[in-house]
């Protein structure tokens, strides 16, 4: 009869793991320590359930894993590791649009200053003067998702869609952005193949969105704003031009209704300010502009 899971934990003693550790000859008799599938469902269920129980109230909730969310997600994690910050990202794989530097060429280039943050995270690069070059878009998003992970209180939801905000009035009668409103990303994108599928709640007193420009749900707060009557009209994102585009977008990088900021490209869609095309740099220092306005609202 085959083995039925037990209900308590296989844990196998030291000693036999030990003998396991000498087995690593690669000569046909490599064998892992024991473990029944049970322990490797509730290791996965027991740890992704209580984040999600923790972070249904956060203290930050970031939208949008690309650069520029990361870059906050990092900057803010680094400078408040009190906050509780969980960063909701509707692909199963984070880093938006920054695993390729322009027209699926792989180099990334980033405009000084912003070279300060690659020497602050390790991310090596070639100097050309005015800017830097990184051999491959992914190896900066890959250190920078590494280093933003790596931090107690950073918690990330990849899969997950924001679907919709929570929009409440205060005890002023003044709206303000209180959560977001989440889903299995795959069951976001089948609303109309199903009958009703609820989404769930993260309530959080700020919100820094940073859906970019395009993509499948691309913009999403800035859109949601207008419907939601919170902003009239997108200002739609302009032309190209590097050097009106990078510096907007940085100094433009604010909360643009209570409990709510925009970061990167979103925000261009929201402004109006123009697009830089295959440049990095005002995606960190947007990102990181976005942290330090989260602390600025979050000590008010
Ligand atoms: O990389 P993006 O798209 O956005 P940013 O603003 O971090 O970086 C933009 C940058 O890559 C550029 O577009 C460059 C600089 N080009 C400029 C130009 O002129 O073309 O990342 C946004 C992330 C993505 O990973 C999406 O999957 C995610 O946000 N996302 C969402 N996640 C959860 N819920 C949503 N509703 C949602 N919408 C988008």
């Amino acid at each position: 009869m085959a083995p039925v899971a037990t209900t308590e934990q296989y844990i196998p003693s030291a000693t036999e793991v030990q003998k396991y550790d000498i087995l690593e000859d690669y000569k046909g008799s490599y064998r892992f320590a024991p473990i029944e599938e049970a322990q490797v469902s509730r290791a996965m269920i027991k740890r992704y359930f209580n984040t999600m129980y923790e972070r249904a109230i956060s203290d930050v909730v970031i939208v949008g894993a690309g650069s520029a969310g990361l870059s906050c997600a990092y900057h803010l994690a680094n400078s408040r590791p009190d906050l509780k910050i969980t960063i909701i990202e509707a692909n199963v794989a984070p880093g938006g649009g920054a695993w390729l530097g322009g027209q699926l060429m792989t180099p990334m280039v980033i405009r000084k200053p912003a070279d300060r943050f690659l020497r602050e995270i390790g991310v090596p690069y070639e100097d050309e003067g005015a800017f830097v070059v990184v051999k491959h878009a992914a190896l900066f998003t890959s250190t920078l998702l590494s280093k933003a992970l790596a931090m107690d209180n950073v918690a990330l939801m990849n899969a997950t869609a924001v679907e919709d905000l929570i929009i409440v009035k205060d005890f002023e009668g003044k709206q303000r952005v209180a959560g977001v409103v989440t889903n299995w990303t795959l069951v976001a994108l089948n609303h109309d193949t199903q009958s009703c599928m609820d989404p769930n709640t993260i309530t959080a007193p700020v919100i820094i969105s940073a859906t970019g420009h395009d993509g499948p749900m691309g913009a999403f707060s800035a859109k949601r704003m207008v419907s939601a009557g919170l902003l009239k009209e997108l200002g739609n994102m302009r032309g190209l031009d590097m050097n009106r585009a990078e510096p907007a977008i940085v100094n433009g990088t604010r909360e643009v209704t209570p409990g709510l900021i925009l970061t990167g490209m979103e925000l261009s869609e929201h402004d109006g300010s123009n697009r830089m095309g295959p440049t990095f740099g005002a995606m960190i220092a947007s990102g990181i502009k976005a942290a330090q306005e989260a602390m600025k609202t979050l000590d008010s």
